[in-house]
């Protein structure tokens, strides 16, 4: 660090952390905060990275390459707030040597809480049931109202069976589903003895025998558009669709002519391909729930990717390799 050796680094964090995070960070770095949690312009980030030691970004930071080129000789560092890295060009960052970390670990439970919730919202109605009983239009109960699918005894076919795939099976399996699934490289026999879970290395195979699919591996260049419009077209009619993982990995525009055509029974969506946009046909579509991007969302989850992101600064203000150094592939 250019910094002299005893002066503490600045550190820039680019939206608001919790208080306790927030406060730490003050009194061990020479930190500068978003006071209003504006999302940063491109020009702002570009600022940052000139100005900085360390840049603590998130998910709505985009630094590609044309910002990271504009990136001063102090910057050595970019702890990022989040598990997936898909904002930060890799490729940049190593040419320039700075290191990336990012917080891993901690927001695996949560995440696969989100899933199971999404996959319990859909298939049940419980979106479409929650708006009617609010707009008082309700009839009363009849034998056929409201009926929705059993999930109790389906197949569940997982796309990425890293730690949120994996969380998200040991859940499943308590529900009653059949695990399969889908991932670069088959998992340990332990753990898919553990899961009683079925490998396909064939991703179109599995997705031709699914009944809900469920996406958890990370946005890179090779997942762009995994589940292509062919790939969508492979899955069967009544099947439910899952993504709390990057809109991207799915052909966003196909799956949503698909869900309007009735080719697909349904989707729960935490994240969208031009977040935060979402497309306005899903907007009006009652087999679709829409969340805004919370699948991590807890005060709890926050704290430990905060704790993370501390530790990865002070060990690299020490001299030694941060814990969670992302290595690219
Ligand atoms: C985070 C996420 O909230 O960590 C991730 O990869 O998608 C989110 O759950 C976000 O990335 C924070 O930057």
């Amino acid at each position: 660090m250019s910094a002299s050796r005893h002066a503490k680094p600045r550190v820039i964090v680019t939206r608001r952390l919790p208080g306790e995070i927030e406060a730490r960070m003050m009194e061990l770095f020479d930190t500068r905060l978003n006071e209003n949690d504006h999302p940063f312009s491109k020009a702002e980030l570009i600022a940052a990275v000139q100005e900085a030691d360390i840049l603590v970004p998130t998910v709505t930071d985009r630094l590609g390459s044309d910002v990271i080129a504009q990136a001063g000789e102090r910057l050595k560092l970019i702890a990022s707030f989040g598990t997936g890295i898909d904002h930060v060009d890799l490729d940049a960052t190593r040419a320039r040597n700075i290191i990336v970390t990012n917080t891993p670990g901690v927001l695996t439970e949560d995440t696969a809480d989100m899933t199971m919730a999404l996959i319990l919202a859909v298939p049940r109605r419980l979106a479409e049931g929650e708006r009617l009983a609010r707009s008082g239009q309700w009839k009363g109960w009849s034998p056929t109202f409201m009926l929705g699918h059993r999930i109790y005894g389906k197949r569940l076919g997982i796309i990425g069976m890293g730690r949120i795939g994996q969380a998200v099976a040991r859940r499943a399996r308590g529900f009653g589903l059949a695990v399969h699934y889908h991932n670069r490289e088959r998992v340990h026999p332990d753990i898919e003895g553990e899961l009683e879970a079925t490998y396909w290395p064939s991703l179109d195979q599995m997705l031709a025998r699914m009944d809900l699919i469920t996406i958890h591996c990370p946005s890179t260049p090779a997942t762009y558009h995994l589940l292509s419009a062919r790939r969508l077209k492979l899955i069967p009619k009544h099947a439910y669709i899952f993504n709390v993982a990057r809109g991207g990995v799915i052909d966003e525009a196909e799956l949503v002519r698909m869900l309007v055509a009735g080719d697909l029974a349904g989707a729960g969506l935490d994240v969208y391909e031009h977040e935060p946009a979402i497309n306005q046909k899903l907007l009006k579509l009652d087999n679709v729930v829409l969340l805004p991007h919370m699948g991590s969302a807890t005060l709890e989850g926050r704290l430990d990717m905060g704790e993370k992101v501390l530790i990865n600064i002070q060990t690299f203000v020490d001299g030694h390799a941060p814990p969670d150094r992302v290595i690219q592939d």
